[in-house]
């Protein structure tokens, strides 16, 4: 039995669904709303000290991380395959896990937060500073704090604007990737492509899909468009998406949008 907490605009929690889905795993979640402050109940604490979904428990035992979770299923439940058999591919691979892991999910943290969920928190009631760093407490102080600066302070928070440079050169990153290829490695879709769907989605959810279409990143346009037509996609990316966060998310982001092309010299 695969249990997954879960959210559902969580980036990380959408490319487990996305894994899940592509193996044609079924799984049963159980949802944790992190714009009401539900990671910071006690027995979901015990599950993920750190108060992050996603953590997938399998017959009992637990595993978090999103990367983590998507190799323990590819080992667990060999079949449908979403890592590839070359060694050097499965290298390639892991280099776009590793990225997500260390750079862009920090950069999309940021950019869904002042872009959008600052404002969901805020009136969700996020009560003064001391409150909140002590309910993420194991999260660590600094990483809160951040989290504090992007919820009051919006774009201006420090910090903020360089994650945003940061994840439009994952684009062009992905652009240069897709030279001569339909998926980011090798001839098939793979873990590489999962990984970073969630990434452009959150940016089309925000209404940003302007930083590839109109000619400006055709590779990634094109890659994008055949992500959504997996199998898996809907499930993972549509169907969990609570209901009035798909409009707030999209109306934030056209609001935002003007400062996003001025900082990105467009
Ligand atoms: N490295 C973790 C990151 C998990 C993470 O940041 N989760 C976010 C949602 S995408 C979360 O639960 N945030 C709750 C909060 O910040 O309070 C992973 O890949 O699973």
């Amino acid at each position: 039995m695969l249990e997954l907490y879960h959210h559902g605009s969580s980036a990380c929690a959408a490319k487990v669904r996305f894994a899940l889905a592509e193996k044609g795993l079924d799984w049963a979640g159980h949802y944790v709303d992190i714009l009401k402050g539900e990671q910071f109940a006690a027995d979901f604490l015990a599950l993920s000290p750190k108060a992050v979904v996603p953590v997938l428990v399998h017959d009992g035992r637990v595993v978090p991380e999103s990367t983590v979770i998507c190799e323990y299923v590819e080992d667990a439940f060999p079949q449908h395959p979403i890592y590839p058999a070359d060694p050097f591919e499965r290298a390639e691979v892991r280099l776009w896990t590793k990225a997500v892991d260390e750079e862009l999910h920090p950069a999309c943290s940021a950019i869904t937060y002042v872009v959008s969920h600052r404002h969901t928190i805020l009136r969700n009631g996020v009560g003064d500073f001391d409150t909140f760093l002590k309910a993420g407490a194991r999260e660590g102080a600094a990483a809160r704090t951040l989290k504090w600066q992007w919820i009051q302070d919006g774009l201006a928070a420090p910090g903020a604007a360089d994650k945003i440079r940061l994840y439009d050169a994952y684009l062009q990153k992905m652009e240069d990737a897709l030279d001569g290829r339909d998926w980011l490695v090798g001839e098939a879709f793979s873990m590489a492509d999962i990984a970073m769907a969630p990434y452009v989605n959150r940016l089309s959810a925000l209404a940003m899909d302007a930083l590839w279409t109109g000619g400006r990143r055709p590779r990634v346009e094109g890659w994008f468009e055949r992500v959504r037509l997996r199998p898996g996609f809907h499930s993972a990316f549509v169907e969990w998406m609570p209901s009035g966060l798909t409009e707030e998310m999209l109306a934030n982001g056209r609001r935002s949008w003007p400062d996003i092309k001025a900082l990105l010299g467009f």
